[in-house]
This record gives structure tokens, C-alpha cells and sequence, in this order.
């Protein structure tokens, strides 16, 4: 007999077989036969069928209450756990009003995107929305344990900021204390001060704001940034090279923790050994000699991302690429130019066709920052903070970001980002 004060949860039922326990949790599903009712029971670690006979055969309660159960773990073959539970006392903690909008306990919510957002808190209790951010917690875990064991500091920056980091007015204007203030579109600013600031080796989880409009699948107006900044580095590649680590690292050991979760979805993740890399002049001609596409002037649009995405899976089996030497034109004005040329170091990188990162090295001297910003059509003066940095020895640097809620959605492999969002911010979403 366990301890019936204390509550089990339903995997921990399975090597208690003949002993009474104490679970509880969501009403999954209830049916009635004539002479047995199934209950199946849900917590956070799965669903548990439970058998309900005599005095508890007729017991009503509605889908998704909650319940308390007391009953005998027995041994069920036909059970995925191996077990099930006979039930000798119910009892209803807190009921469940009925007419909920969708059933959870189908193999998928059947209703539109916007239905299932309307309704957050109950289509996250579905077992594959559980799994979704079950895995992206683990994948930002995972990112803090790779760059902490390689001796970088875990920073937290500010998002009211007085200007807009990554250029372009796409910024959320507020009021503060009567001036006006911004919230952080990345902590560009901010990561790079503290490699200055002498830790040299700084990684930050957070939340940055975008106020661009777009009605599209893959834009949020807020989301987890990963981001990180390394000094004394000199070549590109090493940060290139950072991040294909980082992704070994994550994608091994998602698939070693996340086993239930990745089952439950479908997914099988490849294990990564290089990420191959093409300059962008080589991305935008494979894309005009293989496909007719025309791509921006410096940049790939959406359908040429998914296209190269396409071409790099058919010709060398990868779900990533590198796309380098962006020109100086499209990156931000913290970007290093690349010597005697129009181009810089840096890249993005796609993963399935999607642009899950951007990075490069940065400007380190004073004097070459201020003509970038001026360049730009921006006034240094409205930068000091950031740009006086510059005049007190910084080390050359560089780093990259990642969207978490991009990289979630694709390696579980759905189209749309609001799906790896718990609650996504949109030009027409505020609620939840
Ligand atoms: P960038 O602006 O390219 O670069 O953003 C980096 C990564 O963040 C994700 N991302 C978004 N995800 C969801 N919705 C959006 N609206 C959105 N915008 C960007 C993408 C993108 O690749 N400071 C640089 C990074 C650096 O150089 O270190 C930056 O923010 O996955």
C-alpha cells in the first residue's frame, strides 16, 4: 500500500502494480458499458485508463473536471502503460462547467488556428501541444547548459531601451516618465556592452518586440530571442562554427530526452554533422538558374528561402544551410564590412527553408562605428551610450540569435509559428 496522502502521477503507476494509490488529474474521457465505466484519467505525464464497476459505474462528470482517485494498480497488457487502475473512490475536486469549445481528447483539435488561440488554455492541455513546449523548454534548457559549459555568462538586459537596436522603425513606441522609450527589438546593444564590459562570453534568453505588420506564419511582434556574443573572435566561420555545435549539441540531446514527446508527434529528428555554407550571390543564382526566381536586391525572400531550403535537402541532405557575405546595404549598422569589398561577415542561417537566425561579426573601433551609423542615415548622437563603448578597447567580436518559437516550429514540423508559441503576439492578437 503507498502513502494515500501523497499523489503519484500516471507514468509512476507502472511498477506499482497490486498496491493502492492516489492519482489525479484531467477526465480525458469517460464511457460507459453496461456493466463497466472507462475513465481515462490525464496528468502531466500521460493518460491512465481507470476501471469503474459497482457502487462507481454510473458516476457522472463531464469531460476535463478534475478528479481524485483512489484505486489498485493492476496489470493491463493492453494498456501502453501496462497498467490500469480499479477505482474504489472518486472524487470531483473541482468541476468542469461542460460545453467546452473543442474536445482535447481527439488525435487532433479539430478547429481553425484562431479558435485554438481564442481558447489557449485548453488546446495547450492536448498531449501534442504539451509535447511542443515540453521540447521547447528542454531546447531552451539545453541552449543555457551548452554555452554555460563552455564558460559563458547567462546575462539579463533590458527591454524599455531608448532606441530601436536593429535599425528601421519597426519598434513599439512607449511613454516613459513623459519621454519617450522603446521596447528591445534584440539586445544587440546590450550583448555586445558586456563582452566590452570584460565577460567576454555572454548568452541571454529573452523576449524582443517587433512592430512589423505582417499577416504571415512565420512573424510574431513578440518572441524568445537566443541570443549570444563572443569576443576575440576574428573570422566569421568560428561564430558559424559556434552555432553548428550548439545545434549538435541541442538536436542529440533532444532526442535523447524528448523520446515520449517526439513520438507523440511524429517527429524524427536527424542527427547534424555539417551544416553546409553558399555566399548569397550563390543562393540568389541557383535560384534564378534552377527555379526563375528573382530574390530582393541583397536578400532572400520567403519562397527563395523554402527554394534553397528544397535544393540543399536534394543535393546534400541537409535541413540547414549558411547563406554568408550578405552586402553591406541589407545588414544592420553594427554589421563588420568585409575588407575592399561592398559585402560583410555575416550570414543567416535556414533551416527547412526557413531563416531561423541572422549573425556575423560586429564593428569594434570607434571611429569606423560612427561612419556606419552616419552611413546608415543614422545620428550617431542618438547612440552614445552604445557608441562611447567603443572608445574604451572593445575586442573584435561577433555572435547570432536565434528565434526560439522558428526553431521549435520547424523542428517539430509545423508551418506556422503561433503553434510553438504558448501565446503569440500578432498584429491581431493581444489576448490571451
Ligand atoms: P534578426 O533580426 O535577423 O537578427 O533576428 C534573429 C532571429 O530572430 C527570429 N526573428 C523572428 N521570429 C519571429 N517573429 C519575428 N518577427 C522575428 N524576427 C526575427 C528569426 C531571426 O533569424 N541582433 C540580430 C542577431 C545577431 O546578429 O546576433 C537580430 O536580431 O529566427
Amino acid at each position: 500500500m503507498s502513502d494515500l496522502s501523497k499523489r503519484i502521477l500516471t507514468n509512476e503507476t507502472r511498477n506499482r502494480v497490486g498496491e493502492t494509490v492516489k492519482i489525479s488529474g484531467w477526465v480525458h474521457k469517460i464511457r460507459y458499458l453496461s456493466k463497466i465505466t472507462f475513465l481515462l484519467l490525464r496528468d502531466r505525464k500521460g493518460i491512465i485508463q481507470c476501471i469503474l464497476e459497482n457502487e462507481w459505474l454510473h458516476f457522472k462528470v463531464e469531460n476535463e473536471s478534475i478528479v481524485e482517485i483512489i484505486g489498485d494498480v493492476v496489470e493491463s497488457k493492453k494498456q501502453k502503460l501496462g497498467v490500469e487502475i480499479h477505482a474504489k473512490n472518486i472524487r470531483i475536486i473541482n468541476k468542469s462547467q461542460g460545453d467546452i469549445p473543442f474536445e482535447i481528447n481527439q488525435s487532433e483539435i479539430k478547429a481553425g488556428m484562431d479558435h485554438v488561440l481564442n481558447y489557449r488554455t485548453l488546446s495547450l492541455r492536448h498531449e501534442k501541444s504539451q509535447a511542443v513546449f515540453n521540447i521547447q523548454s528542454v531546447i531552451s534548457h539545453l541552449f543555457g547548459e551548452f554555452f554555460t559549459s563552455h564558460g559563458f555568462t547567462r546575462i539579463f538586459t533590458p527591454k524599455i531601451v531608448s532606441q530601436g537596436a536593429e535599425g528601421g522603425a519597426n519598434v513599439f513606441t512607449l511613454d516613459y516618465f513623459g519621454k519617450n522609450a522603446y521596447l528591445a527589438q534584440s539586445p544587440q546593444f546590450y550583448k555586445q556592452m558586456m563582452v566590452s564590459s570584460g565577460f567576454e562570453r555572454v548568452f541571454e534568453i529573452g523576449q524582443v518586440f517587433r512592430a512589423e505588420e505582417h499577416h504571415s506564419s512565420r512573424h510574431l511582434n513578440e518572441y524568445v530571442s537566443l541570443d549570444v556574443e563572443i569576443g576575440f573572435v576574428e573570422d566569421v566561420h568560428e561564430i558559424m562554427n559556434w552555432e553548428t555545435e550548439l545545434l549538435k549539441y541541442m538536436f542529440t540531446n533532444v532526442n535523447l530526452q524528448c523520446k515520449d514527446e517526439l513520438e507523440k508527434l511524429g517527429v524524427k529528428l536527424p542527427l547534424i554533422t555539417e551544416i553546409p555554407k553558399i555566399t548569397l550571390k550563390e543562393a540568389q543564382n541557383i535560384l534564378w538558374n534552377k527555379y526563375q526566381k528573382s530574390s530582393p536586391e541583397g536578400d532572400l525572400n520567403g519562397e527563395g528561402e523554402k527554394l534553397i531550403g528544397e535544393y540543399m535537402k536534394e543535393k546534400y541532405n541537409s535541413e540547414f544551410v549558411f547563406i554568408t557575405n550578405y552586402p553591406n546595404a541589407t545588414r544592420p549598422m553594427y554589421t563588420l564590412p568585409s575588407k575592399n569589398s561592398d559585402l560583410t561577415e555575416s550570414f543567416d542561417l535556414l533551416y527547412k527553408g526557413m531563416e531561423i537566425t541572422s549573425g556575423g561579426l560586429r564593428i569594434h573601433e570607434f571611429e569606423m562605428l560612427i561612419n556606419s551609423f552616419s552611413n546608415k542615415g543614422l545620428n550617431p548622437d542618438d547612440f552614445t551610450s552604445y557608441i562611447e563603448t567603443f572608445k574604451y578597447g572593445v575586442p573584435p567580436h561577433g555572435g547570432f540569435a536565434i528565434g526560439l518559437e522558428r526553431l521549435t516550429a520547424n523542428l517539430i514540423g509545423v508551418a506556422n509559428v503561433r503553434e510553438a508559441t504558448a501565446f503569440p503576439r500578432d498584429i491581431q492578437r493581444l489576448i490571451p
